[in-house]
């Protein structure tokens, strides 16, 4: 028997198995359980499986299975933990030495438990292709290597077994990954459903994906951190049928960072639509539009003196973007009043363009109207800096229009039409979620401040979920615990959008008397109510020419560092709301250095992203937790035909011993914890038993079932 033969056998018998180790050499002992080197218990073997007596891979190199994924778990000593968990001591020390190793060895991805902790390679890594999603379609977290296609599966299944909403939350800073993380993931879930390929489900798959690229052209931009940087928040649900297909979605974008569209860093660019339409334009598209191919010519596209991207071609994205828009549906005549307006931003040609009276759109941009107190309406004429003032607002309206109005239009393509729920069961909703990530910048403005604010709410979320709502739940039950510290973001969040007093508020108060409220009296009042809190501190700058006031600014010590903004905040916030399900699966990003080199693992700044994220903590819960708790009721519920105490019914006076009763049948005592009202299971391999029995009594409860009804007994 070769061990690859046993590749996915399911051992019933362990004491009849006998494997070499990887040396080849007979260990001298039967190996009878196994550990994946994701740290579970197996009862199948698989590549990467570890022995629990010698810790020696099941697999000699000459069974070695042919696919990546699996050669990477079964070298998982030279290629580190491939779950954080399994750290042989949970310190911050162990924990950057096997997130290097695995970064430095290709391993980008590492679990904490259902948890994807992913280090950007900034390279092309080969594992993402056919075979790989292969080797994840339907199968449990943990029987493959870490991995995003991993969580999509784990997302996947529990929409569909539990007929349940649910979400992956991407988070990270920016350029650790996260949007590239967000399109993997959708491209799995769209390779893995409709094996039918019935014709309308493919149409909503493909303007699913083919949206990114529209999406990405103008919503995102080149940064200092990152040349493709997401400068909007998007959360995209993906709608399924019964059958578990795609039947449509729906785009939330938010917080589109308009004031880009006028005002780019030194080494920045405007969104990438602007450049990809004057490079890759037809001759007659540009004569059309009045436009100059370069980019240099034009004020909006050339303040950050940095108009081409090294890593991109804006002209092949052109090509790219222009057949993304066909797929998607856009007419002809859509297509070019995008690009009308895009044109009308850059030059400001707008009576032309846009089809408006020109003596209108003069009057507009050079004067404002005045009502004087005698009730006399009389037109004043803007100076310089107002009415320069005035066309920057207008082309961030426009292009923050015409964005709005593009996510509208792909929204209305793939939004689920004639659902019905009668006919076609619940149809339930995969949501991903890839904001840009937190930034601090030489000059932050309103919008690192929303930026930001959504990252707290988001880690909040994180806190809330995996280590708040864990650790209470252990003491609410009863169980032996030892409480596990960790920075609660929330006094940060509470900073922010506390009634009254938090930086919000006094803003709107601000906002409200606009006019009569300069940066001075607005931050005179956030310091006389926040000058004591702990993440807030204003400083007075002393200005080179003395003549001229002192700058004044206030900063808020986030959670992954200080921030300081510019007082001057004008934009208002956006209406949109976002609705997570309270189970999300998280993807966590880490930028590997600031200089975008797949070779440096810059270990201060990586051990900074690991602390704010809370990394360590979750690995603490999650080595100490229990991976499932089940209420007492469901759990007999499904479980009592294995054991017979229970079946049909018990004779106990509770539930819980009851329960009992299973647990000890199955000799599971030491990996069981009982609650006050649910069992707490230690690792799934206890419950994946317990299923496998399940699964092979049914049959034959079916057959004594229908011999009963045939009147047979
Ligand atoms: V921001 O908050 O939008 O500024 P993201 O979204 O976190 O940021 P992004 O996904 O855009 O970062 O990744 C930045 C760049 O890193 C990409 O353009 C790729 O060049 C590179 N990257 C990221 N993930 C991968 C990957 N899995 N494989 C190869 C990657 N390259
Ligand atoms: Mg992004």
């Amino acid at each position: 028997m070769t061990c690859w033969s046993l590749q996915t056998a399911v051992i019933t018998d362990f004491t009849q198995l006998s494997l070499r180790s990887c040396n080849d050499k007979d260990v001298g002992h039967t190996h009878s359980t196994f550990v994946s080197s994701t740290g579970l218990e197996r009862t199948t073997v698989s590549a990467g499986f570890l022995c629990l007596s010698c810790h020696l891979p099941l697999f000699s190199p000459s069974n070695r299975p042919s696919d990546p994924a699996g050669m990477a778990e079964l070298e998982g000593l030279e290629f580190g933990k491939s779950d954080f968990v399994l750290l042989d001591e949970v310190t911050m020390e162990q924990f950057m030495e096997n997130l290097k190793l695995r970064f430095e060895k290709g391993r980008i991805y590492t679990f904490i438990g259902e948890v994807v902790v992913s280090v950007n390679p900034y390279k092309h890594l080969d594992i993402y292709g056919k075979e790989v999603i292969e080797d994840y379609r339907g199968r449990e977290l943990y029987e493959n290597p870490p991995h995003l296609y991993a969580v999509a599966d784990a997302a996947y299944k529990a929409m569909k077994r539990r007929a349940k909403d649910t979400c992956i939350v991407i988070s990270g800073e920016s350029g650790a990954g996260k949007t590239e993380a967000s399109k993997y993931i959708m491209q799995y879930i769209a390779a893995i459903t409709n094996p039918s390929q019935r014709a309308e489900v493919e149409s909503v798959k493909n303007v699913l994906l083919k949206s990114n690229c529209v999406l990405e052209a103008f919503g995102n931009a080149k940064t200092n951190r990152n040349d493709n940087s997401s400068r909007f928040g998007k959360y995209m649900d993906i709608n399924f049928n019964f059958n578990g297909d795609p039947t449509g979605g729906h785009i939330n974008n938010y917080l589109l960072e308009k004031s880009r569209v006028v005002q780019q860093h030194e080494g920045e660019r405007n969104f990438h639509s602007f450049y990809q339409v004057l490079r890759g334009g037809s001759d007659d598209l540009l004569k059309s539009l009045c436009l100059q191919r370069d980019p240099a010519e034009y004020a909006y596209t050339s303040q950050g003196a940095a108009v081409t991207l090294a890593s991109n071609n804006d002209s092949l994205c052109h090509k790219a973007v222009m057949a993304a828009l066909k797929v998607i549906g856009f007419t002809a005549e859509e297509i070019s009043s995008i690009y009308k307006i895009l044109s009308t931003i850059l030059h400001l040609h707008i009576s032309e363009l846009t089809s408006t009276e020109p003596e209108n759109t003069r009057k507009a941009l050079l004067y404002r109207t005045v009502a004087t107190g005698g009730g006399e309406v009389i037109e004043k004429g803007h100076n310089e800096q107002e009415a320069s003032y005035g066309r920057d607002a207008f082309a961030k309206a426009l292009y923050e229009r015409l964005f709005g109005w593009i996510v509208g239009r792909i929204n209305s393509v793939i939004e689920v039409k004639d659902y019905n729920p009668a006919l076609h069961g619940k149809n339930t909703v995969i949501g991903v979620l890839d904001i840009y990530g937190f930034e601090i910048f030489d000059n932050n403005s309103f919008e690192q401040f929303c930026i930001n604010y959504c990252n707290e709410k988001l880690q909040q979320l994180f806190i809330e979920l995996i280590l708040r709502q864990e650790q209470d739940e252990y003491q609410r039950e009863g169980i032996t615990w030892q409480h596990i510290e960790y920075f609660n973001n929330q006094i940060i969040v509470d900073l922010v959008e506390q009634p009254h007093k938090g930086i919000i508020s006094i803003l709107d108060e601000a906002c409200l008397t606009a006019g009569k409220v300069t940066d001075t009296v607005c931050l005179d009042s956030m310091n006389k109510k926040l000058g004591q809190h702990p993440h807030y501190t204003s400083r007075k700058l002393c200005p080179a020419d003395k003549t001229m006031e002192f700058n004044r600014d206030f900063r808020i010590r986030h959670y992954a560092g200080d921030v300081t903004s510019d007082p001057v905040l004008k934009e208002m916030w956006p209406d949109g709301k976002m609705s997570i399900t309270e189970e999300p699966y998280y993807v966590r990003c880490i930028k590997p250095n600031e200089v975008k080199s797949p070779l440096l693992f810059d270990d201060g700044r990586c051990q900074h992203q690991v602390a704010y994220l809370g990394l360590l903590e979750n690995v603490r819960v999650r080595r100490a937790g229990f991976a499932y708790r089940q209420p007492y009721a469901r759990f007999l519920q499904r479980y009592k035909m294995t054991c017979e105490y229970t079946w049909p019914n018990h004779l106990m006076s509770s539930d819980q011993e009851a329960v009992e009763a299973i647990v000890n049948q199955h000799g599971f005592e030491d990996d069981v914890a009982y609650g006050h009202t649910k069992l707490f299971v230690r690792t799934p391999r206890t419950l994946f038993t317990l299923e496998q029995e399940r699964a092979a009594l049914i049959p034959i409860l079916v057959l004594f079932l229908q011999k009963v009804w045939r009147g047979a007994l």
